[in-house]
């Protein structure tokens, strides 16, 4: 029986335009906490009290000091062989696009350029009254708030809060890609939060091959032609190898 990988292998090495849509799985091989799992960031921390407009507008300095607790940890570690691998398959595939679900840059610092970030980037600030975007990675505000360099307004992390909108451009690119993609591979997504998940369903809708790779089933898991059980920096560096291998025979 052709194993969940081979089958991917075959459609990938078939001029496939890819979509990769990733969630904070991708990064939990880095050591940063993923949401929902085991030691996940909301069995700490409830999201409602710290990732959403009500929560910072109640308490900015508590909101700040969880942001740069994450983005401190993000500076402390760095991208895994799942992202490198995912690098390299864009050099094996005719087209490949990743729509992150994920704000760490870990994709773009192993190298990969087309990234769309669904949910913004913690290494970046963002105005909350003139809305400009500043890179700041190593900006820690624990005991203080930082202000806009140009209205002086209150700044926020550059990421999207529940209940906010995402930023138009990359939602419509990332749909774009959906349902122009050949096959739409989901890696460390639980497929809980939405408009995010709506786009394995639009690649679905739109005919192309969805794989799944990821620790245990997901909501997505049932329609998926190809489901991948276990690490995704494991699996990911077996679908190159086999992939390089496919493409030399
Ligand atoms: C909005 C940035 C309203 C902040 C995040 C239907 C339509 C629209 C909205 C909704 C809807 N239904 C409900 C909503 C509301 C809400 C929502 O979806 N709630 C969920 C919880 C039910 N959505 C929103 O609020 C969105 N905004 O719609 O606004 C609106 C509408 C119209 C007009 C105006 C306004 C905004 C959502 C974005 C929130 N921001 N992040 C921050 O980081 O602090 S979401 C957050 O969850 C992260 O971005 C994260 O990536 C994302 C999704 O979670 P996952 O990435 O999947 O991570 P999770 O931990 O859940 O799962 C990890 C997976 O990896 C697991 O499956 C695990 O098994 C696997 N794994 C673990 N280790 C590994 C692994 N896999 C492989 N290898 C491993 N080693
Ligand atoms: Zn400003």
């Amino acid at each position: 029986m052709t194993s969940a990988l081979d089958k991917l292998v075959e459609r990938l090495h078939s001029n496939a335009a890819v979509a990769v849509w990733s969630g904070a799985g991708i990064s939990a091989e880095s050591g940063i906490p993923t949401f929902r799992g085991a030691g996940g960031l909301w069995k700490t921390y409830r999201a409602e009290e710290l990732a959403t407009p009500q929560a910072f507008a109640r308490d900015p300095q508590l909101v700040w000091q969880w942001y740069s607790h994450r983005r401190a940890v993000v500076n402390d570690h760095q991208p895994n062989a799942g992202h490198y691998a995912l690098a390299q398959l864009a050099e094996h595939v005719a087209e490949m696009m990743v729509i992150t679900q994920c704000v760490d840059g870990y994709h773009q610092a192993a190298g990969m350029s087309d990234v769309i970030e669904l949910h913004g980037n913690i290494l970046q600030n963002r105005c909350h009254e003139c809305g400009k975007i500043t890179d700041d990675r190593d900006g820690i505000y624990d005991d203080e708030l930082p202000r806009c360099n140009s209205c002086n307004g209150r700044l926020r992390p550059n990421v999207v809060w529940f209940g906010e909108s995402l930023p138009v451009t990359a939602l419509e690119q990332g749909m774009l890609a959906a349902a122009e993609c050949s096959v739409f591979l989901s890696i460390g997504a639980s497929a809980l939060v939405y408009p995010a998940a709506y786009m394995p369903e639009v690649a679905l809708s739109r005919g192309a091959f969805l794989a799944e790779l990821n620790l245990e089933p997901t909501a997505l898991t049932p329609h998926v032609h190809a489901f991948i059980e276990g690490p995704a920096a494991t699996r990911l560096p077996e679908l190159i190898a086999k992939l390089v291998d496919r493409c030399s025979t």
